[in-house]
Parts: structure tokens; sequence; C-alpha cells
């Protein structure tokens, strides 16, 4: 009777298997006959640099269901009745992050070009296994992984996913939660966009009223009604402690995370919590956090003391983050009170701009160097070139493409993080079909369903190759005006990450949206099991072919 459930349960999972669920699709894979049973008895053998792939690989399998697989260093020779083997080849003729994925009756061997290599390689292979909760996990039988081998890198150094705390505050641990997802889909870059007019998530050691008064906020629009309040309070911040956690968590998954402190607009929440680096010298001045989301008049001033306060928070922020990138923001920053304030005109006049888009400039430029002396590169949203662009700045080009294009002319780095492509932010399904359900599932606006994220073509901006290797990758927005929770969060996030996985990862020419969307059924399956709260796009075309 139990060898009868337990091919009726292969039978399922070869008949639900379809497609191998990999996203990103790899750059190669050639199937083969039979499969390596995977059972408890199974090991993980590794390289002793690959301690924390090995550990991670474990400890996930754990959570899919397995008995937790034993880790034996490559150097105790012992005998394994069968194992995956973790092995670290710099001299593997691969690019950097690559991996090799070799499954065979005898045995599971991933070789990595370097450790996140590695870890990439186990990526597929949890992708490859049943879901967190599938019955298959239940019976005796192994879980069957195909015979194949892989051979796979990244289209793109720079896989990104930003996260907006500033408009809704996110729990560390619902953080790290993000954070798995992301190495999921082998993303490696989560920008964490912690300041806005809004709040102030940070804590910084020197300048307490940041988190004391610039984290709070005493009232949110509700969702439904925008132009209102619920008079709530809303907030909270990161200690050091947390954050330092935080980057470690990301840093042992290959995520790097990049900071973004917004500067000289989207500021009203640090310039409320230090009335004096703001532009004090305008009539009606009264800064507070923001209720209200849009864009705000506050700036910070260009005065001395003004640079001295964000020297020292970038000071603190350097210490916690290692990133080479540093996120300065640098969007729609209204320029009016430039325009009125003395002060800055004085600027202006000794520095010899001729308006307030240079003076702008001249502002991220100081910024830049001083970013620079600490080893650290600039990076910004595309307006930071309205007034010049200086040469070693990095632009997140969020507008249209022109912007994209210009700086690309100048030869500056780019990262496509396009509005029109790319923010999570907006409907994935007709608008009016989301707030039938309720008016919880509001979104900013737009429309931007999968088939879009996934057409998004990063490099379509550049004009020569030389261009194109400027264009350092491309990320994904979640801005959270409309995501007063992780939950929602989620269903903005997914299943629109598993499309930009394979934008930034797969070669353009082994792109194709039906190849992808039958890939993702089994993906979903990994959602689903994982619990996290995503949007089923409607069915797919193979799926629907079979009713
Ligand atoms: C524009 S994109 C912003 C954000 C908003 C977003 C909403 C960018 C660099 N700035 O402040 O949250 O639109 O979609």
């Amino acid at each position: 009777m139990k060898h009868l459930i337990a091919s009726a349960a292969m039978l399922t999972s070869l008949v639900s298997a379809g497609p191998l669920p990999l996203i990103p699709l790899p750059v190669t894979m050639k199937t083969a006959e039979g499969s390596f049973d995977f059972s408890p008895d199974t090991a993980i053998r590794f390289d002793r640099s690959l301690q924390n792939e090995a550990d991670l690989l474990a400890a996930d399998l754990q959570t899919l269901g397995a008995a937790k697989p034993k880790t034996v260093p490559a150097e105790q020779k012992i005998l394994l009745p069968s194992e995956i083997r973790l092995l670290l080849d710099a001299s593997a003729d691969l690019p950097a992050s690559g991996y090799k994925l070799v499954i065979a009756e005898g045995g599971v061997v991933v070789t990595g070009k370097d450790a996140a290599g590695v870890y990439y390689g186990t990526r597929s292979i949890l992708q490859l296994l049943p879901a967190e909760g599938d019955p298959a996990w239940k019976d005796d039988a192994p879980e069957k992984l195909p015979a194949l081998e892989i051979i796979d890198y990244p289209r793109f150094a720079w896989r990104g996913m930003m996260l907006d705390v500033g408009r809704h505050f996110n729990p560390p641990g619902d953080v790290k939660h993000f954070i798995d997802w992301m190495a999921f889909h082998k993303l490696n870059v989560f920008h964490w966009h912690l300041t806005d007019d809004q709040g102030w998530r940070i804590e910084i050691k020197k300048y307490p009223k940041l988190t004391e008064t610039g984290a709070w906020r005493d009232s949110s629009p509700p969702y439904g009604n925008r132009n209102s309040d619920d008079h709530q309070r809303h907030g909270g911040f990161y200690t050091q402690e947390e954050i330092k956690e935080v980057v470690a968590y990301a840093s042992a998954r290959h995520i790097t995370i990049v900071p973004e402190i917004e500067m000289p607009g989207h500021a009203a929440a640090a310039i409320a919590s230090y009335p004096e680096f703001g532009n004090s010298d305008i009539s009606g001045y009264a800064p507070r956090v923001q209720t209200r989301w849009g864009v705000h008049p506050y700036i910070f001033a260009p005065k001395e003391e003004t640079f001295r306060f964000l020297e020292d928070v970038l000071t603190e922020v350097c210490a916690l983050f290692p990133s080479k990138f540093i996120h300065i923001g640098g969007d729609e920053a209204p320029k009016g009170q430039w325009e009125q304030s003395p002060t800055a005109q004085q600027v202006m006049k000794r520095e010899g701009l001729k308006n307030e888009e240079e003076l702008q400039s001249w502002f991220v430029g100081r910024i830049g160097k001083f970013l620079e002396s600490k080893d650290r590169r600039l990076i910004g949203w595309d307006e930071i070139q309205e007034g010049g662009l200086s040469k070693t700045a990095t632009m997140m080009v969020w507008r249209d493409a022109k912007w994209a294009k210009h700086a690309l002319a100048l030869g500056n780095d780019v990262v496509m993080a396009t509005n029109s492509d790319l923010y999570f932010d907006h409907y994935q399904a007709p608008a009016t079909a989301e707030l039938a359900k309720g008016s919880e599932y509001e979104a900013i606006g737009g429309y931007l369903p999968i088939e879009k994220v996934y057409a998004y073509n990063p490099t379509s901006v550049a004009e020569t190759p030389e261009q194109e290797k400027h264009i350092l990758g491309t990320q994904a927005q979640l801005w959270a005006e409309y995501s007063k929770d992780m939950k929602k969060v989620e269903y903005m996030a997914f299943p629109r990450m598993a499309a930009l996985a394979e934008v930034a990862w797969t070669p353009l020419a082994r792109k194709n949206f039906d190849d992808f969307r039958s890939r993702l059924d089994g993906v979903m399956n990994h959602y689903e099991g994982g619990h996290l709260n995503f949007a089923r796009p409607t069915p797919s075309p193979a799926k629907g072919a079979d009713k």
C-alpha cells in the first residue's frame, strides 16, 4: 500500500512538474535520463571556504520539509551514502557568480567560480525540489531531482529590488523575509530607501532627534482616500544593531544592501527633527514630518552646517553598510525654497551657479567628493544630472530613456529602474479589477502587468557596445505609499519579482514569456508553501489548453 501511495505521489509530481520550475532560466541546461534520489541520508560535503553556503542550504532544505542534512567538510574523509558536493573553483571557465550544477544518479555537484556562484547553484537545487508543505515530503519516497547539467551566470552584476520603508515602516524580521525571497530569485542588491518626507528610519547616534522626531508622523492617508487623514500615529526605525544584523543576514545570502539617504529633497522628516538644516531664512518656515504623499517643498539648505550634518550622517551610514555604492536620493527636489532663501542665493552667487539646478548638482558634487574620501561611490536618481553630472556619479534612471542616453553619452554608469517598466507600486491587473476586491488593493496608479516587466530590456537605451558596458544592471521599485504592511508589499512584489529576475539574469536571446509563464507555476508553488501573499496572474496558456 505504502508503495502504491508513493508511486502515486511520484506520478502526480511528474505530471504537475511540467517544465522545470527554474526562474531565472539558466544560461544553458541539458537534461538527461534518470534522477538523483534526495533522501534523509543525503549529506552536504563542502569545501572549507563554503561553510556558509553549506549551512544555508541545509537550513533551507529543512525549511522545505527535508530532514536537516548533515554538513561535512571536504577534508573529513568519511564515506557518505549520498551527497551534494559544494566545490569552489576560482579557475573554472565561468564569469563571476557563475556555477555549474550536475545532477546525476550518483550525486549532485555544484561548482562555483566563487562563493556567490555556489550559492546560486544551491538556489537552483531548492527550486527543483517540492515546495514547503508539499505532501511529497511526508511520504517515505526520496525526492527525485532530474538528471541534468546546468552552466549558469548572470547577465548583469546589479539585480536589484528597492523597498521604501520611509512611507511605511517594516520591522527587521519582515525585511529579512523579503531578502530570503530576493535570494531565491538570485537577486543581489537590496536598495533600502531609509528616509523620506514621511519618516526617517535609521538610528544616527550623533543626531538622536532624527528618530525621536523624524521616525513618527501623526497621520497617514487611509486606503481608498488619498486626500484625507486617518489620524493614527505611524512610525518606527531600525537601531544600528538591527541594521548590522540585517546587513550580515543579506551578505550571507550574497546580497549587498545599498542604503539611501535622501537629499536635498524628500527630507521633511530630517528637517522637522533639525530645523536649522533647512532653509530657515524663508517666510512661513514650519517643517514637520509629512502626513500626505506627493512632493513636498522642504529641502536641505546648502550651508556649511548642513554639509557637516550630512557628512556626519553618512559617516555613520558608511560604518554600517559595507556597500561600495551609497544612494543619496536626489529626486523630486522642488527649488522654491532655494529661490526664496537669501542664504541659498548667496551660495549660488559665491559659487557662480546659474540656476537652482546647478546648485543641486554642486550640492550633490560635494557629497560625492565626501563619499569618495571614504572610498565609496555616489549613486542617485536621474535628477542629479539636471545641472551637470560629475564623472564618477552613477545614475539610477527612473524617468524616461532620454536621461539614460544622456548619462551614457557622458560615459557615466547607470542602473535602469524605469517607472514605465519596473515600478511595482503600479497596478498589476486593471485598477477596476483590483479595487473591486477592496480598497486595501489600492495602488498609486499605472498598469504594469507581469508581461510588461518581462518584456523589459535594460540595454535598449545603449547606442554602442561601449555604452552597454556602463549599464550596471536593473532594479524594480516598491514605493510604499499604498503598502501599509509587508503582506501588501508581497502582493505587489510577487510574482513580478520573478519576471525581474529573468530580465536581470537570463541572456536576452533565451527569454520567452510563454515558457517563463509555464515555469512560474512551479515557482508559485514555492511562494504558496512559503506563505507569501502573492498575486496570482491569469493561468498559463499551457494550463488553459489542458482543459
Ligand atoms: C516618485 S521615483 C518618487 C517616489 C514616489 C514614487 C511613486 C522617485 C525617485 N521618486 O518618491 O514614491 O514616484 O511611484
